[in-house]
């Protein structure tokens, strides 16, 4: 990664992969007190824009908002309340602020409690992050106008889609349009919310108080005509297929209980320590079976990449509680339009194998996926990954494909005994044949679009 910073107004981050026009966002990581460092408010967002974006004429300037949802609980002083325990906890729980989960009972968007914004008559891009610990959000407009969801957590759809509900799991995005141009100026319209905590089997949200999210108040439009488009086409998803998966892994998700009795939440029923058990080839593309015998759905986030939702299956969860067989009850639900984005977060939702087509790279090394629900994802519902290389091949070299590390002082000669190399990796005489990319802005290089064939790899291959 290249750094440019002049210090302390200005960071630019040029970043070495081809520009996927997005909303990302970031947050501190720290193992096991993620959950704490969130919610005091480490975490941030940035946009990435894409000339193909901006030939689209969506409304953009002022009329293009970052909406960041959350929800807080406030100390009479004013500071943030973040529960030291369970209620009513057994004498044996330590009090160290494990919970299955904690949602606030006030709403903030953008820092401010149930926030108000004036809006003219024309359309607004809002670009909506849901950047709560716990809570989802199902959110409708009190003017029962639909929204234009154009993007999804790794950028453009293909095609818009008209809803009148969407629902944001923690660390999702949408992108949507909403146009305000027909409705009466002194309107006040409300972003409401439905979702209930734990999602979607806990309590309903109260509607004067978690159930309100934030208002939009029409004004008159004093600014000009509205000149902004919503096109009909917005970006050009090729689907991955099936047949291309080299490898299929299932993650299920378990909950269980620490050495206190709590419960605790896993992934494949391990610990985040414990070493590495998914290791995915870089470039291949693989088939995840999110697998959720439990009760409410878990946002799963996958670090590195944007994967696609390929279906979801229903099957008998008793049987497979059982015996750990999976028996399907039906046929793959078509997956709705708006699921057929670009995702680094899935709703996995309970009684259903959630299937997932993931292509990872450009980089090899380690990263995590995990619930995001912040309370899972720390007690213990985090798992590594370990991105690894691809034989590479070395030119001149007749038995290249057999051999995995190339020489570090002549990266023309391929170790010709793995084995052997084995015991002089540490002096750095080889090195292992990934990670060379020379244009990451080439065409070519992106990722998302490669095919999975002998060809393309060669094209990798440093000359
Ligand atoms: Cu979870």
């Amino acid at each position: 990664m290249v750094l440019e910073a002049t210090y302390p107004t200005l960071l630019v981050v040029i970043l070495p992969m081809k520009p996927w026009a997005s909303m990302l966002w970031y947050h501190d990581h720290a193992l096991g007190i993620t959950r704490l460092n969130v919610y005091a408010g480490l975490a941030g967002l940035y946009i990435i824009r894409s000339n193909e974006e901006r030939s689209l004429n969506l409304p953009s300037g002022v009329y293009e908002i970052p909406l960041v949802i959350q929800d807080k609980s406030f100390n009479e002083d004013g500071s943030l309340f973040y529960p030291r325990n369970v209620d009513n906890p057994p004498p044996t729980y330590p009090e160290v602020s494990i919970t299955p989960g904690f949602a606030g009972d006030t709403i903030i968007v953008n820092g401010k409690a149930w926030p108000y914004l004036d809006v003219e008559q024309r359309k607004y891009r809002f670009r909506i992050l849901n950047g709560s610990n716990e809570r989802f959000y199902r959110m409708r407009l009190s003017s029962d106008q639909d929204f234009i969801q154009i993007g999804t957590d790794g950028g453009l759809m293909e095609r818009p889609v008209r809803l009148k509900e969407i629902t944001i799991a923690p660390s999702q995005r949408v992108d949507v349009i909403i146009d305000f141009t027909d409705q009466p100026v002194g309107t006040n319209i409300i972003l409401t919310n439905s979702a209930r905590t734990p999602f979607d089997f806990g309590a309903p949200p109260d509607p004067n108080t978690d159930g309100l999210i934030m208002q939009f108040r029409v004004k008159e439009n004093t600014s000009g005509e509205d000149t902004s488009t919503v096109p009909e086409v917005l970006s050009r998803i090729k689907r991955y297929k099936e047949k291309d998966v080299c490898k299929v892994r299932d993650i299920s998700l378990d909950v269980g209980a620490d050495r206190f009795g709590r419960l605790m939440f896993m992934l494949n029923n391990r610990e985040f320590i414990g070493g590495v058990t998914e290791d995915p080839v870089v470039g291949e593309l693989e088939c995840w079976r999110i697998i959720n015998p439990g009760l409410g759905v878990h946002p799963i986030h996958i670090h590195q990449i944007q994967f696609q939702i390929l279906d979801r299956i229903p099957f008998d969860t008793a049987a497979y509680n059982q015996t750990g067989q999976i028996r399907y009850t039906g046929d793959p639900e078509p997956l709705p339009p708006e699921l057929r984005g670009w995702f680094d977060t899935v709703q996995a939702f309970p009684g259903y194998v959630t299937r997932l087509l993931i292509r990872f790279g450009p980089y090899t090394g380690r990263y995590v996926f995990h619930c995001h629900i912040l309370e899972h994802e720390d007690h213990d519902m985090m798992r590594p990954l370990e991105v690894v290389r691809k034989n590479l091949f070395t030119p001149g070299c007749k038995d290249c494909r057999k051999h995995d590390r190339i020489r570090y002082d002549d990266p023309k000669v391929c170790v010709k005994d793995p084995d052997e190399a084995d015991d002089e990796i540490y002096d750095k005489k080889y090195y292992w044949k990934d990670h060379v990319f020379e244009d990451d802005n080439d065409p070519k290089y992106d990722w998302r679009y490669m095919e999975d064939t002998d060809q393309e790899y060669k094209d990798l291959v440093p000359v």
